[in-house]
């Protein structure tokens, strides 16, 4: 069985973070690793979120844990400070897949980091990045390009990204460019790939960006060539989207196990109720 793990923060309602990420290597068949960095809560008197940063020599402990033994593929998510950046990329071990999914903010969160710790991931993860994955904001802040409004932005964008040392830069274009039709954009070092596909008019898509580069990282794992990683992460995100349900009064989750109809596994049966 192929093993896959993140390195990220726990979204305590269960959309983003590190529950989306065991969540979809679960669905794609792979066995699930995680260190957790950090947890993101939510206050239900007013849907504010604050965010706690776990202690450096607990994290190591727990990265130490997932490499106690072999690992097919890892993602990497929210981390939230340059010292936890820096024991990351230092921990990973050189020779496995690395998808990089550079979380700098949160949906109805502020971001979660701010300049000095998007200077480390530029440094010290992009360059060890097989795959990243910013969605158009992330991208014009780490490509330093500010608003991306054009496709030829996302491009220029995507090639500054590429100069830190990611070997391919995917940036999910969402709902921001054209709001019927979204575009994402891959650069793999020499030639852009595009994947446009219809907007899914829902508000309930909390963890799809988590949920698109865990997808990406367990069909890596499962030995998909990077480009039908990228299309079937998209479809599975697409599917997971149209799923979406409310979960609280504040925000509404993509659905993980869409893709596979995971909502029909283990039904009892109905004539032994
Ligand atoms: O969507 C980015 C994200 C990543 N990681 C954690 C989160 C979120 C969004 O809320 O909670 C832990």
């Amino acid at each position: 069985m192929k093993k896959v793990a993140t390195l990220a923060g726990s979204d305590a309602t269960g959309g983003g973070g590190l529950e989306a990420d065991l969540k979809t290597f679960q669905e794609f068949g792979t066995f699930g690793f995680a260190a957790i960095t950090s947890i993101v809560i939510l206050n239900p008197e007013n849907g504010s979120h604050q965010l706690i940063s776990l202690d450096l020599p607990l994290i190591q402990a727990q990265i130490a844990s997932v490499f106690a033994g072999p690992i097919d593929a890892i993602k990497t998510g929210l981390l939230p400070s340059r010292e936890i950046i820096e024991l990351v990329s230092e921990k990973l071990p050189k020779q496995i897949p690395i998808v990089v999914d550079p979380v700098i903010g949160g949906k109805g969160t502020q971001d979660f980091i701010k300049n000095e710790q998007v200077q480390a991931l530029r440094e010290k993860l992009l360059p060890q990045a097989l795959i990243t994955t910013p969605n158009l904001r992330e991208a014009g802040i780490l490509s330093e390009l500010g608003d991306l409004t054009s496709e030829k932005q996302m491009q220029q964008a995507a090639k500054k990204i590429a100069l830190l040392g990611a070997k391919h830069v995917v940036i999910k274009g969402g709902a921001r460019l054209d709001a019927k039709q979204t575009l994402d954009l891959h650069y793999d070092g020499r030639n852009f790939h595009t994947y446009p596909h219809p907007v899914i008019g829902t508000p309930y898509n909390h963890g799809a960006g988590c949920t698109f580069a865990a997808a990406i990282t367990a069909a890596i794992a499962k030995g998909y060539p990077i480009k039908a990683a990228i299309k079937t992460a998209i479809d599975f995100v697409q599917a997971a989207i149209t799923m979406g349900e409310q979960i609280n009064p504040y925000v509404g989750h993509v659905w993980h196990g869409a893709y596979t109809h995971a909502e029909k596994r283990l039904e009892y049966p109905n004539d032994q109720r």
